[in-house]
């Protein structure tokens, strides 16, 4: 079968959509480049000396670990340089990045979650990269933190990369979800399935089960309702996996189906859920959607929803259309 790359496949896209400029191009292909370094430090485990805590915390008050700090630094500067990019902001950083006066600013926005999963980085379980991009509104002047407010609707492309058995980057531009896998002798990104989609019916879920007592009352319902299996009021059983690697399961589904879900719950309803809307709902849901998929946060579409600060959290929904919709039918109910 003949090979395509990823710089061929985004340069046929360009010649065949107007939508691909050649700017995104640009941009695409360098953070591509970025989680192939990342990708190769995360390979390299103890050997790398990059396991462990950086002992150092983020804005959301979480341990980094060393990955996610290097990943940021990575994604940061092979970023910077192009003229591709007017600002980049991370769930590592607290306030957005603008480019450095030295570099030309170009006219997209990124964000991204530099390496999640950071509670398998340390045990050789699959961890990935996700990010976003947006438009700069027009005549914006210096980027600041409002610039990037705009609903997932406006993204113009999103993806992540997993690093697994396989290093994997999956990529939407709005035109339907492909994947890239890294050649690690040629050190090159392979199309390796094209316009994937999620079937609409699945018998499998994925949440975190420990945090059952904290639910609201409409998740509660779901997963008791699925748990009964055959004899209950869904008539089929019904099979879990949880990786708590965001990128990971959601890979796993964009594959075979099923849904994943992190509902907000009763702890502190000051933090709806645990997933920044931003560098990981918005992105995730646009690739699930463009797969077939569905993606809310219990009542509606998670790209509709305006956002009100960088690192705002929502309740996630996403996978599986038809089981989307029933446990956001449960909480309309
Ligand atoms: P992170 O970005 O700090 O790694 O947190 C996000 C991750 C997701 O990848 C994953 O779905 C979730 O947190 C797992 O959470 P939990 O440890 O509560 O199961
Ligand atoms: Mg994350």
């Amino acid at each position: 079968m003949k090979r395509i790359s990823l710089t061929q496949y985004l340069v046929e896209q360009q010649r065949q959509s107007n939508a691909l400029t050649a700017e995104l191009r640009l941009l695409i292909e360098v953070v591509a480049r970025a989680c192939k370094t990342i990708s190769h430090s995360v390979g390299k485990g103890a050997l790398g000396d990059i396991l462990g805590s950086a002992d150092t915390e983020n804005i959301q008050g979480e341990v980094q670990k060393k990955l996610d700090v290097i990943s940021n630094e990575i994604l940061l500067e092979a970023n910077e340089w192009g003229g591709h990019l007017a600002a980049m902001a991370s769930e590592e950083m607290e306030t957005i990045h603008p480019i450095p006066n030295r570099y030309p600013m170009g006219e997209y926005l990124l964000m991204f979650d530099p390496l999640d999963g950071s509670s398998n980085i340390d045990v050789n379980v699959s961890i990935g990269t996700i990010f976003s991009v947006l438009k700069a509104p027009e005549g914006m002047g210096q980027p600041t933190e409002q610039a990037f407010l705009q609903p997932g609707t406006a993204q113009v492309a999103a993806g992540y990369a997993v690093y697994g058995p396989q290093t994997m980057l999956v990529l939407t531009t709005g035109n339907g979800v492909n994947c890239f896998t890294l050649d690690r002798e040629m050190g090159s990104w392979v199309l390796t399935q094209r316009d994937m989609k999620i079937p609409e019916d699945t018998k499998e879920f994925a949440i975190n089960m420990s945090n059952k007592r904290h639910w609201h009352p409409p998740v509660q319902r779901y997963v008791d309702e699925m748990l009964e299996g055959k004899t209950g009021p869904r008539g089929k059983d019904f099979n879990m996996r949880w990786i708590a690697s965001m990128v990971a399961d959601v890979h796993r589904i964009l594959n075979r189906g099923g849904i994943f879900m992190y509902p907000a719950d009763l702890r502190d309803p000051a933090s709806p859920g645990k997933l920044r809307l931003m560098y990981e709902a918005n992105p995730m849901a646009m690739i699930v959607e463009q797969a077939g998929g569905a993606a809310t946060d219990g009542h509606g579409r998670i790209l509709d929803i305006p956002p009100t600060k960088l690192h705002q959290r929502v309740p996630v929904f996403l996978g599986s259309k038809n089981e989307v919709e029933v446990v956001t039918r449960y909480h309309g109910e």
